[in-house]
């Protein structure tokens, strides 16, 4: 069975949610081929600074019966409940820590041979007690200034692929620019081929270098990214930045759309927030980047055959005309369609399912089925899960999971890919390797506190 990384099984578990009490699930599959699910945790990061320890839980059943579920003993004290759903799931539900630190993601295994996708269970965190976002649209002084922008931008974009972050005063203009653009594109925005698209980069500035190595400059080359720039990497805001700067600068020739981390709410539990008080001292960067995230598309359809979306379908839609009818400018809401298509993942099942990740909800091959013979799709390019071989093709080739972060979280030791589209929408998959330099700035590792031992 596959373990991530050095034998982890026996040490604790540092879940360690700072404001919340994150329920993650684990999804046991007690089938006749399955008598063991680990679910890994990985350890928290406390500001910037990832600690390279992997954790996990063995969770052990002996049947298709809940009864015998075994939890071993130094993971039982932090379990606060393990409750049955169905015949063959049980949702462990963990308690909080006092620790502030972000949690970082928990994914399940199954045991059946196929699943190579990783159900990265980011958990949602709970609701911030009533506190609600409003979006604004962009001032007329907005506007003033995109034209006197002009060339700083070139230099900017220069800047911001060595990696040299912007100042606040230069990020607060290019995010009022680039709502100013945003606000005009489609729930659903439409991009023709050919076109390259990408899955999570999650911060990891070198890693999308060498996409762009493998895949060609922007605006050379056309770019759809399937959302979740942020959060996890050490460079979410020069990652971010640097695609949003593309954005303003060749409008036409990238489209960005929103990832279930690109929020506030996700983004102030799992790193990015904390990179922006880090690297500016205030909450500003975070904040101007968080209005732009509210005006990000939901999807895009590519020559009207194919459909990419972050986490996938809802039940709450079958067209993509509903899709295109919600109204979007908004933080990413805790139900409803527009967070099921930021959050859902597809699992081999029929009909719908309760997702592990508490929000959005896994969908069989069924689903896709017929929401692509409805809206007439060839294919559903998704990202949001991570996958070992960089990409994963399921239900017959009518869902693809392109994920292109390489070596997640700096030791998941899996490589990424990006799909090609040429212009007759034939699919071309590149996987790449983690670029060496992405390795270089990583800060130097903490000691590991008590609570690791
Ligand atoms: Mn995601």
């Amino acid at each position: 069975m596959h373990t991530h990384g050095a034998d982890s099984r026996n040490e604790m578990v540092p879940f360690a949610p700072a404001r919340s009490s994150l329920a993650a699930s684990a999804r046991l599959r007690a089938g006749s081929d399955a008598s063991v699910t680990d679910i890994g945790i990985f350890a928290p990061a406390p500001t910037a600074d990832i600690q390279h320890r992997p954790a996990s839980h063995r969770i052990v059943t002996g049947s298709a019966s809940l009864h015998r579920v075994g939890i071993q003993k130094a993971s039982a004290s932090r379990i606060r409940s393990c409750s049955r759903i169905g015949n063959t799931r049980a949702s462990v539900s963990l308690p909080p820590h006092a620790l502030s630190s972000h949690p970082l993601p928990s994914y399940a295994h199954g045991h059946s041979a196929s699943s190579r996708l990783y159900a990265l269970t980011d958990p949602l965190p709970p609701r911030l007690a009533d506190r609600h976002w409003t979006a604004r649209r962009p001032s007329a002084s907005a506007v003033l200034l995109h034209r006197t922008m002009g060339s700083d931008l070139d230099l900017q974009i220069e800047q911001l692929k060595k990696c040299q972050p912007l100042s606040e005063t230069q990020v607060k203009e290019l995010c009022l620019k680039a709502r100013e653009i945003l606000i005009e594109e489609g729930n659903v925005q439409h991009v023709d081929a050919p076109v390259t698209i990408c899955g999570d980069i999650h911060g990891q500035f070198f890693d999308l270098m060498e996409l762009f190595k493998h895949g060609g400059m922007c605006p050379e080359t056309n770019y759809l990214f399937l959302g979740d720039f942020v959060d996890r990497g050490f460079y979410s805001v020069e990652t971010f930045l640097l695609l949003l700067a593309f954005k303003v600068r060749y409008p036409d020739r990238i489209t960005l759309i929103r990832g279930n981390h690109e929020s506030r709410q996700i983004t102030q539990v799992y790193g990015f927030y904390d990179e922006c008080v880090r690297k500016y001292g205030s909450v500003n960067v975070w904040r101007y980047c968080c209005e732009v995230f509210d005006y990000l598309a939901l999807g895009a359809v590519v020559d009207g055959r194919v459909f990419c979306v972050h986490g996938g379908l809802s039940p709450s839609i079958s067209t993509l005309d509903q899709i295109r009818n919600i109204d979007r400018k908004q933080e990413v809401p805790h139900d409803g369609a527009m967070c099921d298509l930021l959050w859902s993942d597809p699992d081999d099942i029929t009909g719908w399912g309760m997702s592990p990740r508490g929000a959005g909800y896994l969908f069989g091959g069924d689903v896709v089925q017929q929401f692509a013979h409805t809206n007439d799709l060839d294919l559903i390019a998704r990202a949001h899960q991570l996958v070992l071989e960089g990409y994963k093709l399921m239900f017959d080739q009518t869902i693809v999971t392109v994920w292109s972060a390489p070596n997640y979280c700096y030791r998941c030791g899996n490589v990424a890919s990006i799909l090609k589209l040429d212009d007759a929408l034939n699919q071309k998959y590149e996987t790449f390797d983690a670029a060496a330099q992405e390795a270089h700035g990583v800060p130097a590792k903490r000691p590991a506190p008590e609570y690791f031992l």
